[in-house]
C-alpha cells in the first residue's frame, strides 16, 4: 500500500457529500481529522464517510464558512454547481455558488494560512482548436459555468502571487465513476442506466466527439499530490492523455453490460465540444501524478457495482480501490 500522501492534518472538504468530495473524504478519513461542509442539495447524506464530521450550510454563507475553516490546514474546494445548462440558464445564481462563494473561502483561507485545493475544469479552454490541451492554451469558455472556473482558478494563482496563499487548481477532464448520479451526470452513467435497463443508447449527433474521461479515484490522487506538492500558485490538467468518442463508448459500455441494447442518434448538443484532451505532461513533471485507471476496466467495474442485485459483484460497494 502507498505511504498516505496527506496524514495528521484538519481537513476541510466542501461538497464533500458529493460526487468528487465524498471519494477524497474516504481517502482522508483514515488519515486526517476531516470536516464535510455540504448543503446536500445534490450531495448525500450518506455517502459522508463515518469518521468525517458534516457540517450541513451552504459554501456562500460566511458564518457556515467560517466554523468549516477554523484551525484548518488544508481545504479542498468541491462544492460547486456543476451543471453547464443550468448556469446557461442562471448564470448570476450560479456566479454566486461557483465564484462569490469560492472567494469567500479564499478569504477565509488567508485567514488560517491554510492551503487550498480548488476543483476548476476544462470548461476554462471552451472548445479548444488542438489537443491534447496544454495549462497554456487559449482560455475561451463557452458556458458562464466555464467562465466561473476560469475566475476561481485565476483568483487563485492571484492569491498564491499576491498573498503568498498556497493554492492548487485543478483543471478536471470529464470525470466519472461510482456514486455520479443525478440529472447532469455525464455521459457514462447515462449509458450505463440505458443499458442495464435494456434502453437504446443515446448518442448525441454523430459520436465522433471525443473525450478525455478520468477516473474519480485518479481525481482522488491528483488532489492529495496537490496538498503536498511545493509548486504551488499553478494550476494544472487532471485527465488521462487520451480521448475516446462516444460512440467507441457506447460500444465500450455494450460489452461490459452483455447487452444487445441498439444505439440511437439524437440532435446534437448545442455548443457541444468537438474534441477534449487533456495534455498531462505539467502534471506527470511537477505534480508526479499520472492517471492509472484504464477505461475500459474503470466501465466494467462500475457496471458490476450498478448492476442488479442478481448479477454477481465483484467489488463491495464503499471507497474499495478495484482497478488500478
Ligand atoms: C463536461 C463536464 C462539464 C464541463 C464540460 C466542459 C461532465 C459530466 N461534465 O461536459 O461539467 O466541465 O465538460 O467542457 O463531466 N452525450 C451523448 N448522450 C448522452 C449524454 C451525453 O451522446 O446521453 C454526449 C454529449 O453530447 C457530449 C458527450 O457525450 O458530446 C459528453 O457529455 P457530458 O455531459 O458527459 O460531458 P461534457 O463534456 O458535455
Amino acid at each position: 500500500m502507498e505511504t498516505p500522501p496527506l496524514a495528521d492534518r484538519t481537513v476541510l472538504v466542501t461538497g464533500g457529500a458529493g460526487f468528487v468530495g465524498s471519494h477524497l473524504v474516504d481517502a482522508l478519513a483514515p488519515h486526517n481529522e476531516v470536516r464535510v461542509l455540504d448543503n446536500l442539495t445534490t450531495g448525500s447524506r450518506s455517502h459522508v464517510h463515518d469518521d468525517a464530521r458534516l457540517i450541513e450550510g451552504n459554501v456562500r454563507d460566511p458564518i457556515a464558512l467560517q466554523r468549516a475553516c477554523d484551525g484548518v490546514d488544508v481545504v479542498f474546494h468541491e462544492a460547486a454547481v456543476v451543471s453547464v445548462t443550468r448556469s446557461v440558464d442562471r448564470p448570476r445564481e450560479t456566479n454566486r455558488t461557483n465564484l462569490e462563494a469560492s472567494l469567500l473561502l479564499l478569504e477565509q483561507a488567508r485567514q488560517e494560512d491554510a492551503r487550498v485545493v480548488l476543483a476548476s475544469s476544462a470548461a476554462v479552454y471552451g472548445d479548444p482548436t488542438d489537443v491534447p490541451v496544454s495549462e497554456t492554451a487559449r482560455t475561451e469558455p463557452t458556458s458562464p459555468y466555464g467562465v466561473q472556473k476560469l475566475a476561481l482558478d485565476q483568483y487563485a494563482r492571484v492569491y498564491a502571487s499576491l498573498y503568498g496563499l498556497e493554492t492548487v487548481a485543478l483543471r478536471y477532464f470529464n470525470v466519472y465513476g461510482p456514486r455520479q448520479q443525478g440529472p447532469y451526470s455525464g455521459v457514462i452513467s447515462a449509458f450505463l442506466e440505458q443499458a442495464q435497463a435494456g434502453e437504446p443508447i443515446t448518442v448525441e449527433g454523430d459520436g465522433e466527439q471525443t473525450r478525455d474521461f478520468v477516473h474519480v479515484e485518479d481525481v482522488v490522487r491528483a488532489n492529495l499530490a496537490a496538498a503536498t506538492t511545493d509548486r504551488t500558485g499553478e494550476a494544472y490538467n487532471v485527465g488521462t492523455g487520451s480521448q475516446t468518442s462516444v460512440l467507441e463508448l457506447a460500444e465500450t459500455v455494450k460489452s461490459a453490460v452483455d447487452t444487445d441494447a441498439p444505439i440511437v442518434h439524437r440532435p446534437p448538443r448545442q455548443g457541444d465540444i468537438r474534441h477534449s484532451r487533456a495534455d498531462v505532461s505539467k502534471a506527470r513533471s511537477r505534480l508526479e501524478f499520472e492517471a492509472r485507471i484504464d477505461l475500459e476496466a474503470g466501465i466494467q467495474d462500475l457496471a458490476e457495482r450498478t448492476a442488479a442485485p442478481e448479477r454477481p459483484r465483484k467489488a463491495t460497494d464503499r471507497g474499495e480501490r478495484t482497478t488500478s
